[in-house]
């Protein structure tokens, strides 16, 4: 039977298969779950913050291409929230603010986050990607791809419960990001999903969400990816431990 043969799913049935996505989501991934277990040395942790600060400062340019794809003005006053969220309004210093405030309270430099020099190839190829894929897509499918917040609240929810005891060494400060995150990534979800639930309503277009779904699935995974590599580290056969880069967060 041809795609478009099949009858589209019902608003209900689309959500459920996005959500059901949320097994593959980086949380599930080797690093988080050590890192969620109080695995991490402090190399490890703040090789993770100095890295996915590349990430925190490429979402307003992301959304940012959103805007400039999207002649909605009803979607727009909404969007353009996510890069003030990000980059602060009036007295508000934003989330990338407090997301170098993280990295001193893991012991980094200001100067040494903002300078990007612990940024891993990888984990810049796949911020990339995702920012092109945002300039190059139609908004709409962009929009989509912002979907794996479905399942963020509770990544952010498990750093704030478990990181104080496994890492009593950073300073409480620098978990204001992630309480940050437990209000806005949900309302941000309520708008992607409005926007995908509509958009994407045929039975071809929905699987195309999948796929868009999962494109942004392995952007998150391959982040991680570099990083175990890079601090955590492989035996190879007839070479021994290698560590590439300089693969050294801070002191
Ligand atoms: O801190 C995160 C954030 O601001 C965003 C924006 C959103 C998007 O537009 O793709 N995704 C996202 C995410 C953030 N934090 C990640 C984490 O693990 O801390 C999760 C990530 C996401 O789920 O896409």
């Amino acid at each position: 039977m041809k795609m478009d043969e099949l009858r589209a799913w019902s608003p209900e049935e689309f959500e459920q298969q996005l959500r059901a996505m949320g097994d593959r989501y980086h949380i599930h991934h080797p690093f988080q779950v050590m890192m969620n277990r109080g695995l991490c040395d402090r190399r490890q942790i703040q090789g993770w913050v100095a890295n996915r600060y590349y990430y925190q400062i490429s979402i307003p340019i992301k959304d940012a291409a959103i805007l400039a794809n999207c002649p909605e003005r009803e979607v727009r006053r909404h969007w353009v929230q996510r890069i003030l969220d990000h980059d602060g309004y009036g007295d508000d210093a934003g989330g990338i603010e407090a997301w170098i405030r993280l990295g001193e309270a893991v012991g980094l430099t200001r100067e040494e986050i903002v300078s990007q020099r612990h940024v891993l190839p990888g984990v810049r190829f796949a911020v990339d990607a995702y920012v092109n894929f945002a300039r190059q897509r139609p908004w709409q499918e962009a929009a989509a791809s912002s979907l794996t917040e479905l399942f963020a609240p509770t990544i952010h929810q498990s750093r704030l419960d478990n990181w104080p005891q496994h890492y009593p060494w950073i300073e409480p400060e620098g978990y204001a990001y992630f309480r940050k995150r437990l209000t806005e990534a949900p309302r941000d979800v309520v708008n992607g999903l409005r926007i995908t639930l509509a958009h994407f309503n045929t039975r071809e277009l929905q699987e195309r969400a999948i796929e868009i779904l999962q494109f942004k699935l392995d952007v998150l995974w391959s982040i991680v990816d570099a990083m175990m590599l890079a601090y955590c580290g492989v035996q190879v056969a007839g070479w021994g431990a290698y560590t590439p880069m300089d693969g050294k967060a801070g002191s």
